[in-house]
């Protein structure tokens, strides 16, 4: 794939393939020059991975599935560049997430690859309903993290004045939002839902002009994203937009605001499965399961079905006249994040949705698992809501109920004031901890 000309760049294509004969070939034909590119790259990793496996017998998608998968600990073994298949010299970029524990990894783009990831985040721009003449306001993070960046480069492409202000420094961000007039603005949904509270405190709120928000890197709900709206008023919209660094960083999938609820997946370059995230099989159409990429296009670090350990499902129903990118459901959490407690699964996001389904629940929460005694226990923090202060024991037995009710769970539910808890300015928000001594997790303002 060749980088664009910068003088002219051409348009966005925000529709995908129409005819799904034509998609399946190009993806086919995609798959398997890639598989070709790695079984030819000489890395010892993918001669080995790819051993037995003939790039010409690739002649359709149903040759997908007896493929190898990747997954982050091939990453981890590869450590620092071990997966990519040109030579260093030929790349333009790094990036690392740091992972939960040990080393972090690595990804590396070429040229192509940089040229790729901003046409995929210009698209998702687009699809939001940003525009070329839009000041872009991007709060994600500028550093390892391909959140800044990833928006930065998308922005860029689509013509937008880009205002590289990354994370924190709220009353800064307010000033250039205000003086600017920004009309689009890229953040995690929690650092959106603070700029918001900020804006309200400080009076700002009524002055602003942002109407669309560019979500995501963080799991969050649709109550969330109602808290949101409701926070920025009427006229601001909260869109969800997807991606990991395995992959390429922001920009794998984007929500639309004629389609709620769905993610388009930029199946040109990134090729979604679903998988049962314990066998690895392929689920039926329609069922939640794990999320598999293999990146059709990329060329300094390819992954082929790549295992996220998010999930989702296809959804085939409904979507929008004129556009035909694979829909996928707004993710439903991690296999990882799953809590095992006295027993049962438990995954936080259900914790999230009882919460932000009570009126009385504010803007933030925490949960505790308290790992002390051999029987842990469950501990969910939550703000009430502004003016809900005197309604905190009915709705503390409401909440004690209903989490009961959907995750067979007695949790000891504790509401504080609004505005009492921490936020987190830089980074994705941290909203599950674990207590192993008297020391309280939250104490430092969680
Ligand atoms: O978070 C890339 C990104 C940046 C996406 C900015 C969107 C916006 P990583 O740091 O590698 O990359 O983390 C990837 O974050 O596997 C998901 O578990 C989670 N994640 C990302 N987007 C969403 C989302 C970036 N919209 C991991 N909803 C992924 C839920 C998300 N989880």
């Amino acid at each position: 794939m060749a980088a664009t000309d910068p003088s002219n760049p051409g348009p966005i294509d925000v529709s995908g393939i129409a005819d799904p004969s034509e998609k399946a070939a190009l993806q086919a034909d995609r798959l398997r020059d890639l598989v070709g590119r790695l079984a030819g790259s000489g890395n010892p990793f993918w001669t080995e991975r790819l051993t037995g496996i003939d790039p010409a017998d690739i002649g359709s998608l149903d040759a997908l599935r007896d493929l190898p998968f990747t997954v982050k600990q091939d990453l981890r073994d590869t450590y620092p560049t071990g997966m990519l298949v040109q030579p260093l010299d030929d790349t333009i970029r790094l990036h690392a997430s740091s992972g939960t524990s040990g080393k972090p990894t690595i990804v590396c783009y070429s040229r192509d690859d940089i040229a790729i990831w901003a046409e995929v985040n210009a698209r998702a721009l687009a699809l939001a309903g940003t525009r070329p003449d839009d000041i872009l306001h991007n709060g994600y993070g500028y550093g390892l993290f391909t959140g800044g960046l990833g928006l930065h480069y998308g922005g860029e492409r689509l013509g937008c004045t880009v205002v590289p202000v990354s994370g924190g420094n709220t009353a800064l961000q307010l000033q250039l939002l205000e003086d600017l007039g920004s009309r689009v603005m890229s953040a995690t949904p929690s650092f959106a839902m603070l700029l918001g509270e900020r804006a309200a405190e400080t009076g700002v709120l009524e002055r602003l002009n942002v109407e669309i928000g560019i979500l995501g890197a963080e799991p969050w709900s649709e109550g969330m994203r109602q808290r949101i709206q409701d926070l920025w008023g009427g006229g601001f919209t909260a869109l969800d937009i997807y991606g990991l660094s395995e992959v390429i960083g922001p920009g794998v999938a984007m929500e639309a605001p004629d389609d709620l609820g769905v993610l388009n997946v930029f199946d040109d370059h990134f090729l979604p499965e679903i998988v049962d995230p314990e066998t690895g099989e392929p689920v039926p159409d329609g069922d939640w399961g794990e999320l598999v990429f293999t990146t059709l296009t990329k060329t300094a670090q390819p992954v082929l079905r790549y295992r996220t350990r998010d999930i989702s499902r296809i959804v085939a129903d409904g979507g929008v006249d004129g556009r035909h990118w694979t829909r996928i459901a707004r993710l439903n959490g991690r296999a990882d994040d799953m809590l095992v407690i006295r027993g049962i699964n438990v995954y936080p996001k259900e914790i999230e949705a009882v919460l932000f389904d009570d009126p009385d629940v504010g803007r933030t929460y925490a949960i505790v698992v308290d790992r002390r005694s051999t029987m842990a226990e469950l501990r969910v923090r939550a703000e009430l809501g502004p003016g809900a202060g005197d309604r905190a024991v009915e709705a503390t037995g409401r909440l004690t109920r209903a989490l009961a009710d959907r995750i067979r769970i007695r949790a000891t539910v504790e509401l504080v004031p609004d505005g009492s808890m921490g936020r987190t300015e830089v980074g994705k928000v941290k909203r599950v901890f674990e207590q192993v001594d008297d020391n309280d997790p939250l104490a430092t303002g969680g």
